[in-house]
């Protein structure tokens, strides 16, 4: 079952689920348990290292826990995916970003509408409450697996010639420069731990303990007005960011 046989030294002061998370690792790494692979079951590996259960399991929950493998019910544990590593350095937009990896993006629109500024979007967009606000929440796909939830708010009164638009499958920043002449040019973000609820869930294809990264952005134009006010919930097991820092 195992090309590879691990070795377990049962007399390392290394505890042997640590190891055994390392040769999991390293297969992963080897590329000899590919993404989507199933791998031994539990019982499997207990067996043919003979170790405990409940050392297999331990191993094998933080991995999951680390994004390395996933579980389906009644199936067993799997390999996943590499995540992917967005830079944040630049301001980008999910389309671009997508491309640049070679993926094809997409967009389901799930609601698209005319509301009026809360107190909090009329501090974000710099708009009185009350005044107009085109909302967009859309579902994110690369290569058709769904990768984010977005919800943007944006001042109609800038915005506006958007909605006569197709929106499915489009980039928002494309159509905010070539139908409205809007350039973003910055952002401010936060990023921040979230859980999913079970509408986002079945939205995203995950099950509810799967953690989301809610991304908070005010997107400003060249001369310092704010165009956009979004918050995106990206899979946890699917995405990570990198910075680089300088001193
Ligand atoms: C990115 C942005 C999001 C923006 C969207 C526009 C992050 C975390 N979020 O997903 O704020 O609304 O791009 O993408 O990067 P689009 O031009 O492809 O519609």
């Amino acid at each position: 079952m195992l090309q590879n046989k691990v070795r377990i030294d049962k007399k390392s002061p290394i505890p042997i689920y640590y190891q055994l998370k390392n040769f999991i690792k390293k297969q992963i790494e080897n590329g000899i348990w590919k993404p989507g692979e199933l791998i031994p079951s539990e019982r499997e590996l207990s067996e043919e290292l003979e170790i405990s259960r409940m050392t297999v399991r331990q191993a094998l929950i933080e991995l999951v826990n680390e994004g390395l493998l996933f579980r389906k019910r009644g199936m067993g544990t799997f390999v996943a995916k590499p995540k992917l590593d967005q830079n944040l350095t630049k301001l980008t937009n999910f389309t671009s970003d997508m491309l640049s990896r070679g993926m094809k993006p997409g967009a389901k629109v799930l609601v698209v509408n005319t509301i009026q500024a809360t107190k909090k979007l009329a501090e974000k967009l710099n708009l009185l409450e009350g005044d107009n606000v085109v909302e967009l929440f859309r579902l994110r796909l690369a290569d058709e697996e769904p990768m984010a939830l977005e919800r943007s708010f944006l001042p109609y009164a800038k915005a506006f010639p958007i909605l006569e638009e197709e929106l499915e499958n489009r980039s928002l920043y494309e159509l905010l420069r070539s139908k409205c002449n809007l350039n973003l040019v910055r952002a401010k973000q936060t990023i921040e731990i979230s859980y999913c609820d079970p509408r986002n869930a079945a939205l995203l294809e995950v099950t509810a303990d799967t953690p989301l990264l809610l991304i908070e952005r005010v997107t400003f134009t060249e001369d310092g007005e704010p165009v956009e006010y979004v918050r995106s919930y990206y899979r946890g097991d699917r995405y990570k960011f990198s910075i680089e820092l300088s001193v």
